[in-house]
């Protein structure tokens, strides 16, 4: 990236441990990995930090140049996300309308699993984290069966790893499977290298060993 695309990483980087949200341990993934580290976006949980987060994806998602009709955010992480993120680009100038999905289809009132503007045109999805790429793909099917187009996708953090496929790992990460044969633009405020970069930086042996422990990590399931 560029020097300001990740002179904003690292101060986001710096940002999500100081807020908790990025964490060192063992965690297992969604796709069954066992992680030394787990950024979870849902400890972003008073106005301040949500604002602050927002900023970071807007920044991030004007300096990528991505152009785009509206926000979608999955549900249900995605929900506050998106919504920060109009609110924050309406702040800025840009009025985008914007969209969220329900797990449960509802049967009465309004109906529907769609609630919000209407699904058209060049669609932005926001949400927290790509990994193997399970939950961005189920956005991508639920935008284009209501008829509009998966158009870019912007995340806090890139993991950098291994997509799956049929529960195979595969030798190129999600973000690269969404952006090189899906076509869509993707845009990360942060990737694992710019969390190794930071680590880098720190002195101090409680650094080192995060660490050794996510450089391991990326030399069995990064790309
Ligand atoms: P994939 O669907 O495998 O791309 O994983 C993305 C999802 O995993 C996110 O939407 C989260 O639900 C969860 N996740 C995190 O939130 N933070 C992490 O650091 C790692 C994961 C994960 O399970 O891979």
């Amino acid at each position: 990236g560029s020097a300001a695309s990740d002179a904003l990483a690292q101060a986001f980087v710096q940002f999500a441990l100081e807020q908790g949200v990025l964490r060192f341990g063992e965690f297992r993934t969604k796709a069954g990995r066992l992680s030394p580290y787990f950024f979870n976006a849902g400890l972003f949980c008073d106005g301040a930090s949500l604002g602050r987060l927002a900023q970071f994806y807007a920044r991030s998602l004007l300096a990528s140049g991505i152009e785009f009709d509206m926000i979608f955010g999955p549900a249900y992480k995605g929900i506050p996300l998106a919504t920060a993120v109009a609110i924050e680009l309406a702040r800025l100038g840009r009025n985008v309308p914007f969209a969220y999905n329900r797990k449960e289809a509802k049967d009465h009132g309004e109906g529907g699993q769609l609630v919000g503007a209407p699904l058209q045109g060049r669609v932005l999805i926001v949400d927290d984290v790509m990994s193997a790429g399970t939950a961005v793909r189920e956005s991508i099917a639920l935008i284009e069966s209501a008829g509009a187009r998966p158009h870019a996708v912007a995340v806090a953090l890139d993991r950098q790893e291994m997509a799956t496929e049929a529960g195979q790992d595969v030798p190129y990460s999600a973000v690269q499977y969404v952006r090189d044969r899906l076509g869509l633009q993707v845009c990360a405020i942060a990737r694992l290298a710019d969390l190794l970069q930071y680590l880098q930086q720190q002195s101090g042996n409680e650094f080192a060993e995060h660490r050794a422990r996510v450089e391991a990590y990326r030399a069995r399931y990064g790309v």
